[in-house]
């Protein structure tokens, strides 16, 4: 990649942050800090990675404000939607619904389905690759693993799974709610391709994805090690920022930070 190339992406993950607080400002509700963190992945896919028959199913629905920027950057809705986003009737539901937004491939919000909804369409479509990106907390649900095992069972290597594992979910952390061990050891012993990268280093993300297209007969998981709450200094690492808006001197600083 070049160095015209990584400032342009930096520049867009800039404006997507920018525009997450924006959203769940405005509605005063949303999930910033897993929006904040799954900024780079979300900005490498669309933005490098993706061709237009590729297809992106988000899991864990709540961090869409990330998804609905960046789908606007890319010009695949208009930017003046974000401005709806969470109020009634509007396309850009707090939890996406596939009927509602072209673009969107699953309607999410129910956590651990996602990756068995990818993996249902990378079985039918073997020419597609197949994204999905979950986060840690999901990795308590059963069904999670149902999809794990599919996918193993059927050598799904059109399908790509990035992990934000920002290491928080509801009222705490993963360690502290519903410890995950190890696991890229799990992944690795339930025959899946495993990758381990920083998911804030677009260099990283993006030969992680060069690596698992070339993967034969197994799916990827990219574990993608991100900070919670991302580019925020008053949210990075705090799970209070799980579910909460900014309220106005918040919305301030974030903005003073953004503009840094
Ligand atoms: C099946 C299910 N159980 C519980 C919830 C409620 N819930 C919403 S977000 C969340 C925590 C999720 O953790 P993670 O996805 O890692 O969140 P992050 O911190 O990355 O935003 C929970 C338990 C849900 N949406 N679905």
């Amino acid at each position: 990649m070049t160095n015209l190339s990584l400032n342009k992406l930096q520049d867009e993950a800039k404006k997507i942050r920018r525009a997450v607080v924006e959203m769940i400002y405005k509605a005063q509700t949303g999930h910033p800090g897993g929006s904040l963190s799954a900024v780079e992945i979300l900005v490498a896919l669309y933005f490098e990675t993706m061709k237009e028959s590729d297809r992106f199913f988000l899991s864990n629905g709540h961090v869409c404000p990330a998804l609905y920027a960046v789908m606007a950057e890319k010009g695949l809705i208009s930017k003046e939607s974000l401005s709806t986003y969470s109020s009634l009737g509007s396309p850009l539901q707090g939890h996406p619904e596939r009927t509602k937004l072209k673009g969107i491939e699953n309607t999410s919000g129910p956590l651990g389905i996602g990756l068995a909804q990818a993996a249902g369409y990378a079985a039918i479509k073997k020419d597609t690759t197949v994204y999905c990106m979950t986060s840690d907390g999901e990795h308590n649900e059963g069904n999670h693993w149902e999809a794990v095992n599919f996918a193993a069972k059927y050598k799904l290597n059109n399908l790509i799974q990035f992990v934000d594992k920002n290491n928080i979910q509801i009222e705490g952390t993963t360690d502290e709610i519903m410890p995950l061990g190890n696991l890229k050891e799990k992944y690795i012993s339930s025959n899946w391709n495993v990758i381990e990268i920083d998911g804030h280093d677009f260099n990283e993300i993006l030969t992680a994805v060069g690596k698992a297209k070339s993967e034969k007969g197994k799916s990827t998981v990219i574990i993608a090690n991100t900070m919670f709450g991302k580019g925020m200094s008053f949210m990075e690492g705090n799970p209070d920022w799980h579910a909460k808006a900014p309220n106005d001197e918040e919305y301030q600083k974030a903005m003073e930070e953004l503009n840094k």
